[in-house]
């Protein structure tokens, strides 16, 4: 298997260049946030308590993110590598994660960050709120909590990867394919040096 992680804050087009990215290596997306909303608009027990999290701009629960990721392995069994988009948000997810992939006999091969503005970022996400529905892009406010979030529990896990010397920046300003050729740059030279284990 060949897994990679695409991280970075709100908003820095890890949604966006995830879709590109799956279709052009052929891994399978799985964005916690997209899991999470679609259990919110199922309105399962699992997405009505989610939701008082991501409304107010919080991160939902290590315990119920884990399990969720666990029952998406369950599904995909026969995967060729997954693209993490969004997850792991914390070092307890992280370390989560780690384990779960070697009982799969695999690992992580390489996180890819991108680096973009807070300025860059409220633009977007107040953007993306005009037409996405989303409640937590709308409010100015619920947009500065999510950024303090990241600083506080989400950039912790930057520094879990770099000891493992997996992490990589990646100018996450510019056009659309333009970054997209920066991470291809990027994973095709990741994947000619991988040795899986
Ligand atoms: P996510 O769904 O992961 O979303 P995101 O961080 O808001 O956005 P992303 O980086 O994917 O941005 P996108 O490409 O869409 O999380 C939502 C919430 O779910 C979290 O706040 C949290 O509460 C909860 N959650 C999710 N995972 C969790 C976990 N593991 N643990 C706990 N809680 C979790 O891009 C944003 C906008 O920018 C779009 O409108 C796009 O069109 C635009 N854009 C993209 N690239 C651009 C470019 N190059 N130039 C200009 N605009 C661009």
């Amino acid at each position: 298997m060949f897994n990679l992680i695409l991280f970075g804050p709100p908003g820095s087009g890890k949604g966006t260049q995830s879709e590109k990215l799956v279709d052009k290596y052929g891994l399978l997306h799985l964005s916690t946030g997209n899991l999470l909303r679609e259990e919110i608009a199922n309105k399962t027990p699992l997405g009505i308590e989610a939701k008082k999290f991501i409304d107010n701009g919080q991160l939902v629960p290590d315990e119920v993110v884990i399990g969720m990721v666990d029952s998406y392995f369950d599904k995909h069994k026969d995967a060729k590598g997954f693209l993490f988009d969004g997850f792991p948000r914390t070092v307890a997810q992280a370390q989560a994660l780690d384990k779960l992939l070697a009982l799969k006999k695999t690992d992580i091969a390489s996180v890819l960050a991108l680096d973009v503005s807070e300025d860059e970022l409220v633009k977007r996400l107040l953007n993306r709120g005009k037409t996405s529905g989303r409640s937590d892009d709308t409010n100015d406010e619920v947009i500065r909590k999510r950024f303090s979030v990241y600083s506080n529990e989400t950039s912790p896990v930057a520094e879990y990867y770099k000891k493992a010397r997996k992490f990589k920046n990646i100018k996450g300003e510019g056009s659309v394919e333009e970054i997209f050729a920066a991470l291809r740059q990027a994973i095709d030279k990741t994947m000619a040096n991988y040795k899986s284990l």
